[in-house]
């Protein structure tokens, strides 16, 4: 190879890594980019000017056609419609009744599973959660409960040992932990969206039960005398109410950094803006 033809690839190979760097400088610049601040209701009921981040910052979101964001605004009133039904109501039948729990539904777009349509979580404040999916015009409700009397009643958390749900963004993984005897039984039950029904369900054929006593007479449940033997170590697993070995319970756990917590941060006002500001930009 003679000089000349050295001198060119490393030429060809400077404008190369010009051009990636320029690209990726252009790319960060473009993430970074300050948005215009609205002006919402807090939950105090007073004005605040906030700078939206999230949605607008997120170029998945600013590439969500506006039928999704539409048909989700919609939804947005009809649940903030209902809900104000059913809190005057409450209000009706119990007048000393608190209803400052109660009273505040918070929202968000999030991309739970792996496609480019954003979900809308809804979450009553200490309550429970609620996932609704999209497809082809419709809202679909993903979190349905069969034994639940109203349809969209939401899965319910802070009470029992459950705290509530967490997922993987663009993972189609939802994690749930939930305890028995005050944290002697580990439930962790994983869930995920099924495409075909837009149902969240079981992810794996069992949930993984860690126990964290000593169970002496090794009967697979909690007995008076063993009520107090309590430790950070797992003493078993088991799934399905069968006795499984460490590495068989790897296959019921999903380990992974990513998970964030499944809730609305948003109150209506602020999801509204932001969702019609992303309208409006199109
Ligand atoms: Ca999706
Ligand atoms: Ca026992």
């Amino acid at each position: 190879m003679n000089k000349k033809v050295i001198g060119i690839i490393v030429a060809i190979l400077v404008i190369l890594a010009v051009v990636a760097v320029c690209v990726y400088l252009g790319n960060k610049n473009k993430a970074e980019e300050p948005t215009t601040p609205v002006v919402v209701i807090n939950e105090s009921g007073d004005e605040e000017i906030v700078v939206p981040r999230e949605l607008e910052t997120d170029p998945y979101v600013s590439n969500v056609p506006n039928e999704i964001l539409d048909a989700y605004l919609k939804k947005v009133d009809d649940i903030e419609k209902k809900h104000k039904e059913e809190l005057a109501a409450l209000m009706e039948e119990n007048a000393d009744l608190d209803l400052t729990s109660l009273s505040m539904l918070k929202y968000d777009l999030i991309f739970f599973d792996e496609d480019d349509i954003p979900e809308l979580v809804v979450t009553n404040t200490g309550n429970n959660t609620r996932l609704y999916t999209y497809d082809a015009g419709k809202v679909i409700y993903a979190m349905r409960d069969e034994d639940a009397p109203d349809e969209e009643a939401g899965w319910t958390f802070g009470a029992g040992g459950n705290h509530g749900y967490e997922f993987i963004p663009r993972g189609n993984t939802l994690r749930n932990y939930n305890t028995d005897y005050a944290g002697l039984i580990l439930y962790t039950g994983y869930f995920k969206l099924y495409n075909e029904t837009h149902n969240l369900a079981d992810k794996f054929d069992g949930v993984l039960c860690e126990y964290h006593f000593d169970d002496k007479n090794n009967n697979g449940e909690v007995d008076e005398d063993e009520m107090d033997s309590y430790t950070d170590d797992v003493t078993a697993y088991y799934v399905n109410n069968k006795k499984i070995t460490e590495e068989e319970a790897k296959n019921y756990l999903v380990i992974s950094d990513d998970f964030e917590p499944l809730e609305g941060t948003k109150v209506v006002e602020e999801f509204r803006n932001k969702l019609l500001n992303l309208v409006n930009e199109k």
